[in-house]
Protein backbone atom coordinates (compact mmCIF):
# COMPACT_ATOMS: atom_id res chain seq x y z
CA UNK A 1 0.00 0.00 0.00
CA UNK A 2 1.23 3.57 -0.65
CA UNK A 3 0.04 7.04 -1.44
CA UNK A 4 2.32 9.93 -2.84
CA UNK A 5 1.78 11.59 0.93
CA UNK A 6 2.69 8.82 2.85
CA UNK A 7 5.29 8.05 1.11
CA UNK A 8 7.36 11.28 -0.30
CA UNK A 9 9.66 11.65 2.56
CA UNK A 10 12.62 10.29 3.09
CA UNK A 11 12.72 9.17 6.98
CA UNK A 12 15.23 10.28 9.04
CA UNK A 13 18.16 8.25 10.72
CA UNK A 14 16.18 8.72 14.30
CA UNK A 15 12.68 7.75 12.95
CA UNK A 16 14.14 4.71 11.13
CA UNK A 17 15.36 3.35 14.07
CA UNK A 18 12.48 4.34 16.36
CA UNK A 19 9.96 2.86 13.59
CA UNK A 20 11.55 -0.66 14.05
CA UNK A 21 11.51 -2.88 17.37
CA UNK A 22 14.93 -3.79 16.55
CA UNK A 23 15.00 -6.33 19.25
CA UNK A 24 12.87 -8.29 17.57
CA UNK A 25 13.99 -8.11 14.10
CA UNK A 26 17.36 -9.61 15.97
CA UNK A 27 15.46 -12.41 17.78
CA UNK A 28 14.30 -13.13 14.56
CA UNK A 29 17.48 -13.23 12.57
CA UNK A 30 19.58 -15.35 15.01
CA UNK A 31 16.93 -18.22 15.92
CA UNK A 32 14.66 -18.00 12.80
CA UNK A 33 17.80 -17.38 10.40
CA UNK A 34 15.89 -14.57 8.54
CA UNK A 35 13.67 -11.07 9.32
CA UNK A 36 11.77 -8.83 7.25
CA UNK A 37 11.65 -4.68 8.14
CA UNK A 38 8.61 -3.58 6.12
CA UNK A 39 8.65 -0.67 4.01
CA UNK A 40 12.34 0.94 5.29
CA UNK A 41 12.18 2.94 2.64
CA UNK A 42 8.96 4.97 0.65
CA UNK A 43 7.63 2.70 -2.25
CA UNK A 44 8.43 5.26 -4.82
CA UNK A 45 12.12 5.97 -3.22
CA UNK A 46 12.95 2.25 -4.07
CA UNK A 47 11.09 2.56 -7.12
CA UNK A 48 13.26 4.90 -8.10
CA UNK A 49 16.35 2.77 -7.30
CA UNK A 50 14.94 0.19 -9.26
CA UNK A 51 14.63 1.89 -12.43
CA UNK A 52 18.15 3.34 -12.59
CA UNK A 53 19.58 -0.29 -11.39
CA UNK A 54 17.55 -1.60 -14.41
CA UNK A 55 19.35 1.00 -16.59
CA UNK A 56 22.85 0.05 -15.13
CA UNK A 57 21.98 -3.62 -16.18
CA UNK A 58 20.92 -2.62 -19.59
CA UNK A 59 24.24 -1.73 -20.02
CA UNK A 60 25.61 -5.19 -20.21
CA UNK A 61 24.34 -6.79 -24.23
CA UNK A 62 23.57 -10.34 -21.95
CA UNK A 63 20.83 -8.56 -19.93
CA UNK A 64 18.06 -9.38 -22.10
CA UNK A 65 18.58 -12.72 -22.57
CA UNK A 66 18.98 -13.62 -18.88
CA UNK A 67 16.14 -14.85 -17.12
CA UNK A 68 17.52 -14.15 -13.71
CA UNK A 69 20.16 -11.31 -14.62
CA UNK A 70 22.52 -10.59 -11.44
CA UNK A 71 24.69 -7.10 -11.54
CA UNK A 72 27.64 -8.39 -9.13
CA UNK A 73 28.95 -5.15 -8.21
CA UNK A 74 26.52 -2.59 -9.26
CA UNK A 75 28.98 0.17 -8.58
CA UNK A 76 31.16 -0.93 -11.31
CA UNK A 77 29.15 1.10 -14.06
CA UNK A 78 28.72 3.95 -11.83
CA UNK A 79 30.26 6.92 -12.66
CA UNK A 80 28.15 9.87 -11.61
CA UNK A 81 28.09 11.63 -7.45
CA UNK A 82 24.48 11.30 -8.27
CA UNK A 83 23.94 7.73 -9.17
CA UNK A 84 25.92 7.27 -5.50
CA UNK A 85 23.60 9.08 -3.42
CA UNK A 86 20.70 7.56 -4.91
CA UNK A 87 21.93 3.77 -3.37
CA UNK A 88 23.55 5.25 -0.18
CA UNK A 89 20.06 4.60 1.23
CA UNK A 90 20.26 1.20 1.02
CA UNK A 91 24.00 1.27 2.17
CA UNK A 92 23.73 3.00 5.29
CA UNK A 93 20.30 2.58 6.55
CA UNK A 94 20.35 3.17 10.34
CA UNK A 95 17.97 0.28 11.19
CA UNK A 96 19.28 -2.34 8.83
CA UNK A 97 23.06 -1.48 9.90
CA UNK A 98 21.78 -1.85 13.95
CA UNK A 99 20.43 -5.14 13.66
CA UNK A 100 23.34 -6.06 11.24
CA UNK A 101 25.79 -5.24 14.08
CA UNK A 102 23.74 -7.27 16.25
CA UNK A 103 24.29 -9.98 14.20
CA UNK A 104 27.95 -10.13 13.08
CA UNK A 105 29.68 -7.66 15.88
CA UNK A 106 31.49 -4.12 15.78
CA UNK A 107 33.39 -2.42 13.07
CA UNK A 108 31.58 -4.96 11.02
CA UNK A 109 32.35 -4.61 7.23
CA UNK A 110 30.66 -4.34 3.92
CA UNK A 111 30.92 -6.72 0.90
CA UNK A 112 30.12 -6.51 -2.88
CA UNK A 113 26.09 -4.46 -3.72
CA UNK A 114 24.63 -6.88 -5.84
CA UNK A 115 22.05 -6.37 -8.45
CA UNK A 116 19.60 -9.04 -9.01
CA UNK A 117 16.30 -8.89 -11.60
CA UNK A 118 14.15 -11.94 -11.69
CA UNK A 119 11.92 -11.72 -15.24
CA UNK A 120 8.50 -12.35 -15.28
CA UNK A 121 6.51 -15.78 -16.75
CA UNK A 122 9.76 -17.32 -15.86
CA UNK A 123 10.47 -21.08 -14.58
CA UNK A 124 12.35 -20.79 -11.16
CA UNK A 125 15.88 -19.50 -11.77
CA UNK A 126 17.67 -20.80 -8.41
CA UNK A 127 18.98 -24.06 -7.39
CA UNK A 128 18.55 -23.99 -3.13
CA UNK A 129 22.03 -22.84 -1.77
CA UNK A 130 23.84 -20.85 1.35
CA UNK A 131 25.94 -17.87 0.69
CA UNK A 132 29.34 -16.85 0.97
CA UNK A 133 31.60 -18.20 2.53
CA UNK A 134 29.68 -21.25 3.35
CA UNK A 135 31.06 -22.49 -0.51
CA UNK A 136 34.66 -22.88 1.23
CA UNK A 137 33.64 -25.04 4.12
CA UNK A 138 32.57 -27.36 1.20
CA UNK A 139 34.40 -27.80 -0.78
CA UNK A 140 37.61 -28.14 1.39
CA UNK A 141 34.67 -31.02 3.49
CA UNK A 142 34.93 -28.38 6.90
CA UNK A 143 32.77 -28.09 9.53
CA UNK A 144 30.26 -24.65 9.26
CA UNK A 145 31.80 -22.33 11.87
CA UNK A 146 28.95 -22.16 14.94
CA UNK A 147 28.59 -18.60 14.50
CA UNK A 148 27.25 -15.62 12.41
CA UNK A 149 29.80 -15.57 9.64
CA UNK A 150 27.90 -13.17 7.66
CA UNK A 151 24.26 -11.94 6.44
CA UNK A 152 22.93 -9.87 3.70
CA UNK A 153 20.53 -7.02 3.41
CA UNK A 154 18.18 -7.98 0.36
CA UNK A 155 16.35 -4.80 -0.77
CA UNK A 156 13.09 -5.12 -2.13
CA UNK A 157 13.31 -2.65 -5.15
CA UNK A 158 9.94 -4.16 -6.09
CA UNK A 159 7.13 -5.76 -4.46
CA UNK A 160 7.99 -9.35 -3.48
CA UNK A 161 5.16 -12.12 -2.79
CA UNK A 162 5.40 -15.89 -3.33
CA UNK A 163 3.87 -15.09 -6.95
CA UNK A 164 6.73 -13.37 -8.14
CA UNK A 165 9.68 -15.78 -6.76
CA UNK A 166 10.11 -13.64 -3.28
CA UNK A 167 12.97 -15.14 -1.54
CA UNK A 168 12.32 -19.33 -0.39
CA UNK A 169 14.12 -19.82 2.76
CA UNK A 170 13.55 -22.57 5.10
CA UNK A 171 13.62 -21.51 8.16
CA UNK A 172 16.05 -22.23 11.13
CA UNK A 173 18.06 -23.90 8.22
CA UNK A 174 21.36 -22.50 9.33
CA UNK A 175 21.07 -24.13 12.62
CA UNK A 176 21.98 -27.49 10.71
CA UNK A 177 25.74 -25.64 9.41
CA UNK A 178 24.66 -27.81 6.52
CA UNK A 179 24.09 -27.13 2.80
CA UNK A 180 20.42 -28.08 1.46
CA UNK A 181 19.34 -31.30 1.38
CA UNK A 182 16.14 -33.15 0.62
CA UNK A 183 15.18 -30.57 -1.93
CA UNK A 184 12.25 -32.17 -3.59
CA UNK A 185 12.32 -31.99 -7.53
CA UNK A 186 9.08 -31.74 -8.74
CA UNK A 187 8.59 -32.94 -12.57
CA UNK A 188 8.45 -29.66 -14.32
CA UNK A 189 12.27 -29.02 -13.14
CA UNK A 190 10.60 -26.54 -9.92
CA UNK A 191 13.05 -27.69 -6.78
CA UNK A 192 10.85 -27.43 -3.38
CA UNK A 193 11.84 -27.91 0.31
CA UNK A 194 9.55 -29.10 3.17
CA UNK A 195 9.04 -26.01 5.78
CA UNK A 196 9.83 -23.37 2.72
CA UNK A 197 8.85 -19.76 3.24
CA UNK A 198 8.46 -17.25 0.69
CA UNK A 199 9.63 -13.83 1.88
CA UNK A 200 7.04 -10.98 1.14
CA UNK A 201 6.76 -7.31 1.34
CA UNK A 202 6.04 -4.25 -0.41
CA UNK A 203 8.83 -2.55 -2.77
CA UNK A 204 11.36 -0.90 -0.14
CA UNK A 205 11.37 -3.11 2.44
CA UNK A 206 14.50 -5.20 3.53
CA UNK A 207 14.97 -8.94 4.10
CA UNK A 208 17.94 -9.45 6.62
CA UNK A 209 18.51 -13.27 6.41
CA UNK A 210 22.07 -15.31 7.90
CA UNK A 211 24.21 -16.64 4.51
CA UNK A 212 24.15 -20.11 6.28
CA UNK A 213 19.99 -20.31 6.11
CA UNK A 214 19.23 -22.58 3.03
CA UNK A 215 17.15 -20.22 0.41
CA UNK A 216 16.94 -19.56 -3.40
CA UNK A 217 14.42 -17.39 -5.47
CA UNK A 218 11.37 -18.84 -6.27
CA UNK A 219 9.45 -18.74 -9.45
CA UNK A 220 8.15 -15.08 -10.69
CA UNK A 221 4.61 -16.60 -12.36
CA UNK A 222 3.35 -12.38 -12.67
CA UNK A 223 4.18 -10.17 -15.52
CA UNK A 224 6.36 -7.67 -13.97
CA UNK A 225 9.96 -7.77 -12.79
CA UNK A 226 10.91 -8.39 -9.22
CA UNK A 227 14.08 -6.38 -8.28
CA UNK A 228 16.22 -6.18 -5.56
CA UNK A 229 19.48 -5.55 -4.65
CA UNK A 230 21.53 -7.27 -2.00
CA UNK A 231 24.17 -5.81 0.17
CA UNK A 232 26.29 -8.79 2.87
CA UNK A 233 27.93 -7.79 6.19
CA UNK A 234 30.69 -9.58 7.56
CA UNK A 235 32.25 -9.51 10.96
CA UNK A 236 35.38 -6.63 10.84
CA UNK A 237 38.32 -9.96 11.85
CA UNK A 238 37.44 -11.62 8.31
CA UNK A 239 39.17 -10.39 4.93
CA UNK A 240 36.11 -10.08 2.31
CA UNK A 241 38.55 -10.74 -0.30
CA UNK A 242 39.41 -13.60 0.58
CA UNK A 243 35.55 -14.98 0.67
CA UNK A 244 35.31 -14.00 -2.84
CA UNK A 245 33.58 -10.56 -2.55
CA UNK A 246 34.64 -7.45 -4.62
CA UNK A 247 35.35 -4.31 -2.50
CA UNK A 248 34.45 -1.23 -4.33
CA UNK A 249 36.70 0.88 -6.76
CA UNK A 250 38.31 3.50 -4.45
CA UNK A 251 36.75 6.36 -6.93
CA UNK A 252 32.99 5.00 -5.51
CA UNK A 253 34.23 5.30 -2.00
CA UNK A 254 35.55 9.00 -2.40
CA UNK A 255 32.09 9.28 -3.06
CA UNK A 256 30.83 7.31 -0.21
CA UNK A 257 29.44 9.69 2.95
CA UNK A 258 31.45 8.96 5.92
CA UNK A 259 29.54 6.39 7.79
CA UNK A 260 29.32 4.30 4.71
CA UNK A 261 32.85 4.46 3.99
CA UNK A 262 33.38 3.02 7.56
CA UNK A 263 31.86 0.04 5.99
CA UNK A 264 35.24 -0.43 3.68
CA UNK A 265 38.54 -1.08 5.09
CA UNK A 266 39.30 -1.82 1.80
CA UNK A 267 38.83 -0.75 -1.99
CA UNK A 268 39.10 -2.50 -4.84
CA UNK A 269 42.83 -1.26 -5.63
CA UNK A 270 44.56 -2.08 -2.73
CA UNK A 271 44.49 -5.72 -4.11
CA UNK A 272 46.01 -5.00 -7.62
O1 LIG B 1 16.93 -13.91 -5.86
C1 LIG B 1 16.63 -14.38 -4.76
O2 LIG B 1 15.50 -14.31 -4.30
C2 LIG B 1 17.68 -15.09 -3.96
C3 LIG B 1 18.88 -14.25 -3.73
C4 LIG B 1 20.04 -15.06 -3.28
O3 LIG B 1 20.09 -16.24 -3.42
C5 LIG B 1 21.16 -14.42 -2.63
O4 LIG B 1 21.19 -13.20 -2.50
O5 LIG B 1 22.06 -15.15 -2.21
Amino acid sequence: MSTATQTEATPTAAESLARFDLERHHRELASRGFTVLPQVLPREQAERIGARLLELMALDPAFAKTPYYNLDGVFEPVTTQEDVDLFVPLLGDPAVLAVAERAVGKEFQMSNVGGVQLKPHGMGAQCWHNDVPFGWFCHNHRPFPDFTMAITALWMLSDYSAANGGTRLVPYSHKTRSTPIDVIHDPDGYHRMEHEYAASGPAGSCLIFDNAIWHCAGRNTTSRDRLHITIPYFPQFLDGGNLNWRPVPRRIFDMFPPHVRRLHKHVAEDRT
